[in-house]
């Protein structure tokens, strides 16, 4: 899986091509490196006695990319509006429409074989599935946090989007969406806190901490009055790390796993 969570903003992107120095570079699945050439929009992939030339349109970045689980990895072209995905394993290219670009990022998402594109533009995700060479759009509004994590424990990672006071989570491997009001918060980051398989998201705001658990389905809330210092580690030796606040001079401890709040 490629480790890039968010590609940035479209007025970020600039033509960038990656395919000679990434370590993708088997691109018809016989188990040896292509030779990949890029001149202006087009580009040619020759290896194993065949040569052949794409332009999928005037793209601003090329990735290669394993996303059907099928030998070779594909390139994925990417311009404002559109993706597409060469599989010169079969010498085709597919095209998605996915909008206008404000973040993106690969990851598998459902669970099988090959990583999802998901491009958020406006006020949709677009997650295109070259596997069966589909896509699928999720409305989530506007947002400001945008990440893929598995939530549940359940293979594929589920998308979240924060979007002020809403939460939204996308499971693409059931093709489910949930929006949850998660209140005003300050902070939020991704700790496995009770123990089950999948990360928990920690919102706080002022001595409110609320813990964010798909599997719940909602929030477990807390509270630590006067910290100045968060962080989580495992204090107790069994699953799921604790939550360790400074509190002037000591230390008060969520452990969500028990559901018990001490001090130090
Ligand atoms: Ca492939
Ligand atoms: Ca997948
Ligand atoms: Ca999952
Ligand atoms: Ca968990």
């Amino acid at each position: 899986m490629w480790a890039v969570a968010v590609v940035g903003f479209w007025a970020a992107l600039t033509p960038v091509a990656h395919a000679q120095t990434e370590e993708c570079l088997d691109l018809n699945g016989d188990g040896v490196e292509d030779t990949v050439v890029v001149s202006g929009d087009t580009v040619t992939i020759a290896g194993g006695g065949t040569t052949r030339v794409y332009s999928p349109g005037a793209w601003n970045l090329m990735l290669p990319l394993e996303m059907d689980g099928a030998p070779g990895c594909e390139l994925l072209f990417i311009q404002d509006g559109s993706a597409a995905v060469v599989t010169h394993r079969t010498l085709s290219t597919d095209s998605y429409n996915v909008g206008a670009w404000y973040g993106a990022g690969f990851a598998d998402l459902d669970g099988q074989p090959g990583d999802e594109l998901y491009v958020s533009g406006g006020f949709n995700i677009t997650v295109v599935t070259q596997r069966d060479r589909t896509s699928k759009v999720y409305p989530v509004g506007t947002w400001s946090v945008l990440a893929a994590l598995d939530l549940d424990g359940q293979p594929g990672r589920e998308l979240y989007v924060i979007d002020g006071p809403r939460l939204r989570v996308i499971s693409h491997a059931t093709q489910s969406w949930w929006t949850y009001d998660a209140g005003p918060w300050t902070s939020v980051q991704p700790v496995e806190t009770d123990g089950n398989a999948g990360e928990e998201l920690v919102f706080t705001e002022g001595d409110n901490v609320r813990i964010f658990s798909l599997l719940d389905r909602g929030f477990r809330e807390y509270t630590v009055g006067g910290w100045n210092d968060m962080s989580h580690y495992q204090q107790d030796g069994l699953p799921g790390e604790e939550l360790v606040f400074a509190v002037g001079g000591r230390i008060f401890v969520i452990n969500d796993a028990r559901r018990e709040t001490y001090s130090l």
